[in-house]
Order: structure tokens, then C-alpha cells, then sequence
């Protein structure tokens, strides 16, 4: 069981007691349950305490569960709340740590809240793509306000409880105690203090209502429409909680049941608690336990102050760690400086940053432009010119000078890490950082694990990219690792389908209203179109027989890279952003489509679609089998924090299981039979084929 039961005096107390978070799966509930029938039985009991052990109150509904028999069976949250407010004696909720979800409407069903000061309390289900589904639509708004509870049911946001306490005329809590460690005694003499009360206070019976509630609700709607395109969920809570003003309790609780029972099974929801299982399981590393020693990291380095490197230092500078950052010459450093400076006064002027941490960050920041004085640092990262003698510069030189222990990681996109590692006498402490541009904004981390990198390196980088609050993925050594690896043959496809008949802004369209932040040719702008034409140079000699489409070459020779140059596949005015069509680029298009016979045909976006979409999930069925990346979730990761692939579908994988993994590869023997395609490309790969042929999922 997973709650415990003890007495003290003559308060029972039941303890959740289902690390790490209490969440309340099954045996939890039946753990409460069982607990308030002995105390219900027990003469000598006159009140009822329910805490948690640990670092939490509650998390919520165990998501773990979800999907499983367990997460309907009796009794399932509904009932244990029924228990609660159908007790005998009252039920006093000890609240501390995080209150969230299943966690808090549990309290909400009790006849009392005790409340620790610094406690997180929210109902983030909406960021599972579900609303609460024990009664918080209908609880929270009769305790705190319509208004204040729609905000954080719509938002998922968590609030401290010491903010709450001050709301006017709240009745969430019934005490907020002084700390955190005087909760316990306090709740024991709450619970003693209400023993007698008859008939005992129920949320359910406080009124709920809205003076002017159609107007609201209506604003409200028009509110969360903006904000949530592709998610059915927010609109949702509102209806939920107009609901609690109009309906009976009852009728409301119905209600909400309902809705929650019906987006449980939406794709969205499915793919976003895959998601948010997905992002903690990429932390773990198979053969890493998470009780791996770990170095320290208190000072770091950066090799090379540009876009890339002045980036990487904000993300430390950030979580308050000094940064020396290394340049061969003096104007190349205060170049990156006054970069950094641009960028966090731009965050001042937003007033997304205060004046005295900015000056607290920079003063964290030195420089210098010789290697000796980056001997004391505990990781440096080399963000330098792309090219392997480069690099072999650069590690020698660190493996000179920086101390024994260190950690020398690289920047590197596409270079063999293994390579880099053997620059240097000290393979083992070389790791692959791939920091996603903007290094500074994007969540993503690849981190590239060498053939002799150490496991207490990869557990320190993994436990560091949490300090700086990225999202870390590990990948074996190949080229691209596994996000730009599944780019190339995205970009393949993607130019195969300007040869048969699209514009550039039709295929971006199409990728874009399925969800993507950005079509493959506003990307190529972006990043750069002379990097795919470098890659592409390089391939010409690696693999002289692979097919390419010309077009994207005929563009750079134009001189037409993108954003940077202000003209790519689309035109750019200065400083700004949008992309404009070019009639000169769809004319060239159209001459090298007639240059190789090809008459045009009109593609449909959903061909567009799953030409694009599944070219990444078949080179990821590669990369999964060849062990590159650990688990089909870690490549989920990857595309939806670090190239923009769409949450709502979870990830290329994720959405691969979603439409069916035979479907998928249906597909794909229908796209081998276009001529103007490349019939190996849409050859599956053994484990798609396998998984598909088996009827199973990616795993
Ligand atoms: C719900 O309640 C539905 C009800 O309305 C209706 C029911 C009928 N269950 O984030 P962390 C695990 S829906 C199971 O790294 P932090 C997590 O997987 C639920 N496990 O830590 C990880 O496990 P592992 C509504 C959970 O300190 C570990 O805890 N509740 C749950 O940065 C640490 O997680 C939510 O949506 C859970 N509910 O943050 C709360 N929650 O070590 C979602 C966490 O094996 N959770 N885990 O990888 C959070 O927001 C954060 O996890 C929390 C801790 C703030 C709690």
C-alpha cells in the first residue's frame, strides 16, 4: 500500500506515500480509502489528517497510470473524494511542496486546508491535454473565485500557496502556517481544534457564480481560442467551469466528467503526456544509473565568441555560473560582448529581465585570448569554425593546458566526435554538447556520446543541462547525430517535390498547417542554405550515386543563403522576418523542371505531409536500430524542441504510431513508385518494416 496510517493521539493521520511525487495511482487511493474507513472505526479517533511524505502533497493522478486498467478501477479519485466528504469526522488536508491536479482536488474534497507557505498548487492537467477530472472545474472556482480559478485551470500555471492566502474572501485555505517544517503540528492541533464542528464545512456547498457571466465566458472563449489552435482542451475547462456557475454541483461534476473522460482519448492529450514522459525518460541513460558520481562544475569556458558561442555562455551565465570566454583576437571578443549585452538588454527593454541581474550575469563574464587562463575551468565547450583541422587545433591545445578532471566537450554538428576525442590523450572526458541556434532560447541538447566518453561525464553534462534548463537528448556518433541526420532526408524529399510540381511557400504551407513552426524552405532560410549545399558537396564525394534534387544548388549559386544574405527561397526585408515569394526563384524552379522533362502535377498537401514526415520517421527507424539514439522517445524529444515538429502530434514517432506503422509503410511503397522519387529512399528500414509487419509500435 502506498499511503500510510498511523494515530496521534486522537487524530488519525494517512500519509500518501508513492514517490516521487504521490501520485495517486490505485493503490494510493485504496491506501486513503482503507485509511479513512480504520479512522471512521477507530472510538478514539476524532479527526482525520491526510498528508504527504516527502517532496510533494500530491502530484496528482499517477500519469503513469493513464492508459492502463488501473486509472478507471474502483476506487478511482471521484470516489475516494466521496469518502472523504461522507466521513464521520472531519478531514483536515496538510498541504506542502507541490499540490497539483488529482492532488489538489483531493484537497478541495476535504472538510479542511492547512497550507505550508512556498507549496506549488495548480491544476495543470490542461498541459495534458485534459481538464481536471475529480471535481476541480467545479471545487476551485467555489474557493478562490470564477475569474482567478478559470486563469489557472485555462493556464495549468502553478501559484504559491502564499499567494493564494492573500486572495480576497478565499477559501482554499483555512490556515496558512508560519513554515513548512511547522506544518505538521499545526495540521494535528487544525484537526483537534475542529473535532466537534457540526455539520462539517463541503466545498461543494459554497455558491458559484459570476455577475456578469455570459459576458465573461464569451470573452473567455475568444481569449483561449487564440491561444490554443491545435488543442480541443482549453476551450474545454471554460465550458467546465461556466458549468459550476449554471449547473447543480452535481450536474457540473457530470459535466466535467464527462468532457475529461472524452479528451482523455484525443490525440492531442495522448501525445502530450507522451511528451511529458518522454522529456523526463531522456535523462535517463540505459547504462548510466542515476546514482553516477558527478564532477563539479562551478567555472566554465567557451571556445569562440560568436553567434554560437556568445549564446552557450547567456545559457550558463543565467543559472549564475561564471564564464571565460576565449577568442584569438581582441575585436572578436568585444564583438561577442556587445552581442551578449544586445541580447539581455533587449530582454530589460522587455522587461523580461531586471536591470541588477543583468549587471549580476555579465559580471560573471570574463575574457581572455589565451588558452592558460582557461586551465581552471571544470568544462569547456568549443563552439568554433565547423572544420575537423579546426578542431584538432583547438583540443590539442585544451588537452595541454586544462586541468586533469575537466571536461572538454564540442559544439560540433556534424564532425566525428570520436575524432575530436582522439586529439587529445584524454578520450574519456571528450563529450559532444550540440547546442541548438538560438543557443540561448532553444530547449533542445544533443548530447554526443564518444566511444570512450566516461559515465560520470555524461551523467554531470545531463544533471547540468537541467541547471540551465535544457532538455537533454544523448546520441551516438554518426553524421548529424540524430537531429540533423533525419533533416537531410527530410530536405531531400523536400526538394524532390519542388522537381515535380511545387512552389517552395505550397510545401511550406502545407508542412506549416500541419503544425510545423516552419515549412523545410523558411528553415533553409534560416539556418542557411549554404550549409545544405556544403553538406551536399561533401556527399557528392562520400556518396556519389545518392539522388539529389538540383534546385536548392542552382539557388545558392545565386548566392541567394537566406535570412543573412536577405535573399534565399523567399526575400527578406532588413529586420524583418516574413518570407515574400520570389518570382525569379518559382521561374528558376520551373526551368530546371523543364530542363529534365518533367511535366508538373499538382500535389495534394497531404502527400506534401507524408512525404516530409515520414522521410524522418524511416532514417529514424535507422537510427533506433543502429543505437544512436536510446529510445524511440529520446528522437520525439529531439524534433519537438529542437526542430519546431508540432507538440499536438507528440513527435515524427509518436505520430508515426498514431497513424499506424503498417499505414506508414503502405505509403511508402505507394511514393517508391513514382519515378521522379528515389525508389531506395522509400526502401524501410528493417525495423519499421519489422515493428509494421508485427503489428507493434516504436518503443
Ligand atoms: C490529474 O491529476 C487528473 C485528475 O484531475 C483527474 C483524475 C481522475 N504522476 O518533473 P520532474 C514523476 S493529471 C506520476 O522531473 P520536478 C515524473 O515522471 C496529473 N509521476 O520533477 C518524474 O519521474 P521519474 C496532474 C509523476 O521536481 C518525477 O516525478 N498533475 C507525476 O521538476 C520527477 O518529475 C500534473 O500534471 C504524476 N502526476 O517537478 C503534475 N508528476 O523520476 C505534473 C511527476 O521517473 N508534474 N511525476 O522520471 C509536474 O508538474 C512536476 O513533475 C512536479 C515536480 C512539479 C510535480
Amino acid at each position: 500500500m502506498t499511503a500510510e496510517y498511523k494515530v496521534h493521539g486522537n487524530v488519525a493521520v494517512i500519509t500518501l506515500a508513492n514517490p516521487p511525487v504521490n501520485g495517486l495511482g490505485l493503490s494510493t487511493r485504496q491506501g486513503i480509502v482503507d485509511g479513512l474507513e480504520q479512522a471512521n472505526a477507530d472510538g478514539a479517533v476524532k479527526s482525520i489528517v491526510i498528508t504527504g511524505a516527502g517532496g510533494a502533497f500530491s502530484g496528482g493522478a499517477d500519469i503513469k497510470e493513464f492508459g492502463t486498467d488501473k486509472a478507471m478501477q474502483e476506487p478511482n479519485l471521484n470516489s475516494v473524494i466521496a469518502a472523504i466528504e461522507n466521513s464521520d469526522k472531519p478531514v483536515v488536508a496538510a498541504i506542502h511542496s507541490v499540490a497539483m491536479g488529482g492532488g489538489l482536488e483531493l484537497a478541495l474534497g476535504c472538510h479542511y486546508r492547512v497550507a505550508a507557505p512556498g507549496c506549488s498548487v495548480a491544476l495543470p492537467e490542461v498541459k495534458l491535454g485534459i481538464l481536471p477530472g475529480a471535481g476541480g472545474t467545479q471545487r476551485l472556482p467555489r474557493v478562490i473565485g470564477v475569474e482567478p480559478a478559470l486563469n489557472m485551470i485555462v493556464s495549468g500555471e502553478a501559484i504559491k500557496s502564499e499567494m493564494l492566502a492573500m486572495l480576497p474572501g478565499q477559501k482554499l485555505f483555512d490556515k496558512l502556517v508560519d513554515s513548512p517544517e511547522a506544518l505538521a503540528a499545526e495540521a494535528l492541533a487544525f484537526a483537534q481544534s475542529v473535532a466537534d464542528v457540526r455539520p462539517m464545512p463541503l466545498v461543494r456547498n459554497l455558491p458559484c457564480k459570476h455577475p456578469e457571466g455570459d459576458a465573461y465566458f464569451q470573452f473567455a472563449r475568444n481569449m483561449v481560442k487564440g491561444m490554443s489552435k491545435n488543442f480541443p482542451a482549453p476551450a474545454k475547462c471554460v465550458d467546465a467551469v461556466e458549468a459550476a456557475t449554471k449547473k447543480k454541483f452535481a450536474d457540473g461534476l457530470a459535466t466535467e466528467r464527462e468532457i475529461f473522460i472524452n479528451l482523455m482519448w484525443t490525440a492531442e492529450s495522448r501525445s502530450l503526456r507522451h511528451l511529458f514522459l518522454a522529456e523526463r525518460a531522456a535523462s535517463k541513460i540505459p547504462d548510466v544509473p542515476s546514482d553516477t558520481p558527478k564532477r563539479d562544475i562551478k567555472a566554465v569556458a567557451v571556445i569562440g565568441a560568436g553567434t554560437m558561442g556568445g549564446g552557450i555562455a547567456m545559457n550558463f551565465l543565467n543559472a549564475g555560473i561564471p564564464v571565460k570566454m576565449l577568442e584569438m583576437k581582441q575585436e572578436a571578443l568585444d564583438r561577442g560582448i556587445a552581442t551578449i549585452r544586445k541580447n539581455y538588454e533587449a530582454q530589460v527593454a522587455k522587461k523580461k529581465l531586471k536591470q541588477d541581474k543583468y549587471e549580476q550575469r555579465m559580471a560573471l563574464l570574463s575574457t581572455t585570448l589565451s588558452y592558460d587562463d582557461l586551465k581552471d575551468a571544470d568544462l569547456v565547450i568549443e563552439a568554433v569554425f565547423e572544420e575537423i583541422g579546426v578542431k584538432e587545433a583547438v583540443f590539442k591545445q585544451l588537452d595541454a593546458v586544462m586541468k586533469p578532471g575537466a571536461i572538454l566537450a564540442s559544439n560540433t554538428s556534424t564532425l566525428d566526435v570520436n575524432k575530436i576525442a582522439n586529439f587529445t590523450q584524454r578520450p574519456q572526458d571528450v563529450v559532444g554538447l550540440h547546442f541548438f541556434s538560438p543557443a540561448n532560447v532553444m530547449k533542445l541538447l544533443e548530447v554526443v556520446r564518444g566511444a570512450a566518453t566516461a559515465k560520470d561525464v555524461l551523467a554531470t553534462v545531463m544533471a547540468m543541462a537541467k541547471k540551465i534548463k535544457k532538455t537533454a537528448v544523448v546520441s551516438g556518433v554518426c553524421d548529424g547525430f540524430i537531429g540533423n541526420r533525419m533533416i537531410e532526408q527530410y530536405s531531400r524529399q523536400a526538394g524532390f517535390l519542388l522537381d515535380e510540381g511545387c512552389t517552395p511557400a505550397q510545401v511550406d504551407k502545407a508542412v506549416e498547417k500541419f503544425g510545423f513552426a516552419m515549412g523545410p524552405f523558411r528553415m533553409g532560410d534560416l539556418a542557411g542554405n549554404d550549409i545544405g549545399w556544403a553538406i551536399r558537396k561533401r556527399r557528392a564525394i562520400e556518396q556519389p550515386g545518392m539522388k539529389y534534387s538540383k534546385t536548392a544548388d542552382l539557388l545558392c549559386e545565386k548566392g541567394r543563403y537566406g535570412q543573412k544574405t536577405g535573399a534565399g527561397w523567399y526575400d527578406y526585408v532588413p529586420g524583418k522576418r516574413d518570407a515574400i515569394p520570389n518570382a525569379e526563384v518559382v521561374k528558376m524552379i520551373e526551368d530546371h523542371r523543364a530542363s529534365l522533362g518533367i511535366t508538373p502535377r499538382k500535389i495534394s498537401d497531404e502527400e506534401i505531409v507524408q512525404r516530409l514526415v515520414f522521410s524522418l520517421v524511416n532514417e529514424a527507424a535507422y537510427i533506433l536500430e543502429e543505437g544512436i539514439a536510446n529510445k524511440a522517445s529520446d528522437i520525439d524529444v529531439v524534433y519537438i524542441f529542437g526542430y519546431g515538429f508540432p507538440v499536438h502530434r507528440g513527435g515524427p514517432l509518436n505520430y508515426a504510431n498514431e497513424v499506424g506503422l503498417f499505414n506508414v509503410v503502405q505509403a511508402m511503397k505507394r511514393f517508391a513508385k513514382n519515378p521522379l522519387d528515389d525508389a531506395a529512399f522509400w526502401k524501410p528500414a528493417p525495423l519499421l518494416a519489422k515493428l509494421a509487419a508485427e503489428g507493434k509500435n516504436f518503443q
